[in-house]
């Protein structure tokens, strides 16, 4: 694998879940495959997860890993080609992430879309300079549109967990006071997708998914019909892609309580996290017995590790 981005990026889906379940009965088995060999996370956005997870995939594998917030610590980077620099930008993507490459045998990158401009966060702009620049090996840490490490561990999580051979999993939109991206449900939809599950979303009115993502789900705007009956439950919140980053207010009904989970009695409940108490999940959900989300992020560094592995195996 040169490139892990997206769910089209793998091509036995199975094989890799298969994969990160082996490395978490054996985190050391394959401790000598990274040996010499260096990886770099490029944040230009916060993580705890993402980085602490991946970060410890790597060293699993034995790889030296660099972690770099170059929104913080990092010069002011330029995205856009053809601008002359005389504003606060001190250094261009094209030097920054060909640099990157030179020291670096497999980079992560994390860049959130701006949810602005929807035309150049659905074309990936800056994860694809990177790609183009740094000329190794690049997976995603959560760009624009998508959060593939984070769809594997979910996926990961799923298997381990599922209690029937094809198990019912519901997406569900979730309140939150500020527009965040698409990329975590977009992401989760298309793996979903692709797996041997039996897929619904539910969200309000007005927050529709780009078809992109989302085909062959079964899509509803009934919270209830939805989850009755679920295996898991997957909870997050989401910004209107039409029009593009878009809140409305009025929605604070479709926060998972104890009660809602009365008509899915035997579902798990499932967050990428971080998680707003008591707005997008309650703490009662959060805290009880069907939370799944410690769990959940504890599986991050499987995931990672299962697709540094197979990138490591290629180099
Ligand atoms: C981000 C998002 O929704 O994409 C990261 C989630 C992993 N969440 C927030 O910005 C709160
Ligand atoms: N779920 C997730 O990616 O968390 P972080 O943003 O903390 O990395």
């Amino acid at each position: 694998m040169k490139l892990f981005s997206s769910v089209n990026d793998v091509k036995d889906v199975p094989a890799l879940v298969a994969e990160a379940l082996r490395l978490k009965n054996d985190p050391f088995a394959f401790e000598h495959l990274g040996k010499n060999k260096t990886l770099s996370l490029v944040f230009l956005n916060p993580s705890l997860r993402t980085r602490m997870s991946t970060q410890k995939a790597g060293a699993n594998l034995g790889m030296n890993v660099i972690v770099l917030n170059i929104d913080k610590e990092g010069w002011a980077l330029e995205l856009r080609d053809g601008v002359v620099m005389n504003g606060t930008t001190v250094e261009h993507i094209r030097e920054a992430a060909g640099v990157m490459g030179e020291y670096s045998d497999i980079i992560g990158v994390r860049s959130f879309p701006g949810l602005t401009d929807r035309d150049e966060d659905y074309s990936e702009t800056i994860f694809n300079k990177f790609v183009e620049f740094c000329k190794v090996p690049v997976v995603s840490l959560e760009s624009a549109t998508r959060h593939p490490l984070q769809s594997l561990a979910d996926l990961v999580t799923i298997e381990e967990m599922k209690t029937v051979s094809r198990p019912k999993v519901v997406l569900t939109w979730a309140p939150h006071i500020k527009p965040l991206p698409q990329a975590v449900p977009n992401s989760f939809a298309e793996w979903m997708c692709r797996a041997d599950v039996d897929f619904t979303i539910a969200h309000p009115a007005g927050y529709e998914l780009c078809t992109d993502f989302t085909n062959g789900a079964t899509i509803t705007n009934n919270q209830d019909e939805a989850i009755k009956d679920a295996d898991f439950i997957y909870v997050k919140n989401w910004s209107a892609y039409e029009p593009y980053g878009a809140i409305t207010v009025g929605n604070e009904d479709w926060m998972l309580t104890n009660e809602k989970l009365k008509i899915a009695p035997n579902a798990m409940v499932m967050h990428c996290l971080p998680v707003r108490r008591d707005l997008e999940l309650s703490s009662e959900v959060l805290d009880g017995p069907q939370s799944l989300v410690i769990h959940e992020a504890g599986n991050r560094v499987w995931a990672a590790q299962a697709v540094l592995k197979q990138m490591l195996e290629k180099l």
